[in-house]
């Protein structure tokens, strides 16, 4: 135990151990060994963080924008200088290769703070004309002190797609990370701390869902929750959160169809489609889950992506040249490896994949795995597997695809490959998802709006509407007539 990383809490700007002094072991996905000690944040340490963040409100959101601006520029300097180290511990976490938590988790958290440094001139209200003798005018004020809960899946992403327009905004923070992947988010805070983030402004409390996760939504000093999750546990939190009307902003599971018509550029669909469904092991809400092919181009297709998905290189994550890695636990391996079967006994067929590696002894990996001629009710079909697993549809009208696509509870995601610009816009317009790719797949950018419709989610994170998540909006009404006209008559 002695040797193990030991993760703690961040509280006011202070490394902090949990009241009760309980840990759970994480060990590392790829090779089974212990890695880490991950503290168990009691509801007495959410308190403690809690009131660190209300205290730290009265000064944060009265610094200037561009003053918070400037902190949000020196984060992601720090996290660049940091960029190498920080991608090795994020792999060891989470399993997945270390180019990817390079160039996404940590590139893409650099990014999401650079954007959102820029849009401290976005916080402006607007006047509004009433009558000659009444200016009106919206204010936009930081919501208070948020709670920010993060899936296991891009633990530093998804953590900075919040942190950055709340900080931006005003707001101060109270984030739980996954009890899977606790451990890069924890040395951010440090981090945070030495790039000038003031004492109390971001606070870090991991633990377990029902426990840390239950207290912080519940905790009347939250102002606001936002939630990336399950669908599942986001309907819970959004239900604990009524209690109070606290504001709730919720991005929730996926299944993405990608729909390739007969017309498209098929070398350029397979190779989008390749990185849609294996990119982080298929661990990804937007993750093409569900190739629909046009029974024309059905065959040609599926022979040149089968042939690609065979040489994805996966191995040891911390290879730089390792393309997949392994998935995030016992449990997850299991789910994935029960849906690949339940595909089978529901009359798939296996053409690529379907296992584990042979060459690999140690570790949760499963080989990318692509299932053809899926039935669109089947369970591989509709229920989000949340790993290397492709469910491949024939389809051979535009209607019939777009009724493929929409058939589930879910809206997150979905791409279409067509070269008539009338039907990418028809199919764009006809699919019931928030974020669409047409004739590319994959990668979401922090100038754009990106969130679910249906059971995929509330409101936006990115674009200007992500901030918006971490405003009010303030009305107020100024006479300026010289007398005030009568109500009552005496
Ligand atoms: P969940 O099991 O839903 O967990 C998400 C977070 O909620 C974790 O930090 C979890 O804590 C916490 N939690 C669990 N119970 C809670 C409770 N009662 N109160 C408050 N918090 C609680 O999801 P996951 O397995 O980590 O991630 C996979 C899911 O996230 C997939 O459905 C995926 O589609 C979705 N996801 C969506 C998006 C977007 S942007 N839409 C992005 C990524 C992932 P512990 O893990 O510590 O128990």
């Amino acid at each position: 135990m002695a040797s193990l990383r030991k993760c703690n809490l961040f509280i006011n700007g202070k490394v902090v151990k949990p009241t009760g002094g309980n840990y759970f072991v994480r060990e590392n996905p790829a090779t089974e060994n212990d890695f880490a000690q991950i503290a168990e944040s009691s509801k007495k340490d959410v308190d403690k963080a809690v009131s660190a963040a209300k205290k730290s409100f009265t000064t944060w959101s009265k610094v200037t924008p561009s003053d918070r601006a400037k902190v949000l520029l020196k984060i992601a300097a720090v996290l660049g200088k940091n960029q190498k180290s920080l991608a090795h511990l994020n792999t060891l976490e989470t399993g997945k290769p270390v180019r990817e938590s390079g160039l996404v988790e940590i590139g893409g958290s650099i990014k999401t703070l650079e954007h959102y440094a820029g849009a401290h001139t976005q916080l402006n209200g607007e006047t509004i004309p009433v009558n000659e003798n009444q200016i009106s005018m919206t204010l936009k004020e930081p919501v208070g002190v948020v709670a920010q809960i993060i899936p296991w899946n891009f633990p530093l992403l998804l953590s900075f797609w919040k942190i950055a327009p709340a900080l931006v905004a005003g707001c101060t923070i109270v984030l739980k990370p996954a009890e899977l992947t606790s451990c890069t988010i924890f040395e951010i805070a440090r981090l945070c701390s030495k790039a000038g983030l003031p004492e109390g402004v971001l606070n870090i409390v991991p633990g377990k869902g029902e426990i840390t996760g239950q207290a912080l939504v519940e905790h009347p000093g939250i102002d606001k929750v936002a939630f990336t999750g399950s669908t599942s546990v986001g309907k819970h939190v959004m239900k604990t959160a009524s209690d109070s009307v606290k504001r709730v902003s919720l991005e929730l599971g996926g299944k993405a169809p990608c729909i390739i018509f007969d017309d498209a550029n098929l070398e350029n669909a397979v190779e989008a489609c390749l990185r849609g469904g294996f990119f982080n092991q298929g661990e990804n809400c937007t993750a093409v889950t569900k190739l629909m092919l046009h029974k024309k181009i059905y065959k040609k297709f599926l022979d040149m992506y089968v042939k690609k998905v065979k040489r994805i290189n996966i191995g040891d994550p911390t290879k730089p040249g390792t393309e997949m890695g392994a998935v995030i636990s016992k449990d997850h391996y299991d789910s994935v490896l029960n849906y690949i079967a339940k595909g089978k006994s529901e009359g798939a067929k296996v053409v690529s994949g379907g296992s584990r590696p042979s060459k690999l002894k140690k570790g949760y990996f499963i080989n990318p795995t692509v299932l053809e001629n899926v039935d669109p009710n089947a369970t591989v079909a509709c229920d989000e597997i949340f790993g290397p697993v492709v469910a491949v549809i024939p389809f051979s009208t535009e209607e019939e695809a777009i009724s493929i696509a929409n058939n589930t509870d879910y809206g997150l995601a979905g791409g279409l490959w067509t070269n008539d610009i009338n039907r990418a816009m028809r199919v764009a317009k006809s699919i019931n998802a928030g974020y669409l790719w047409v004739n590319t797949y994959g990668g979401i950018i922090p100038q754009t709006p990106y969130g679910g419709f249906k059971q995929s989610g509330i409101g936006k994170e990115l674009g200007r509407e992500g901030i918006e998540n971490y405003l009010e909006t303030k009305c107020v009404n100024i006479y300026t007539g010289d007398s005030m006209p009568k109500w009552y008559k005496g």
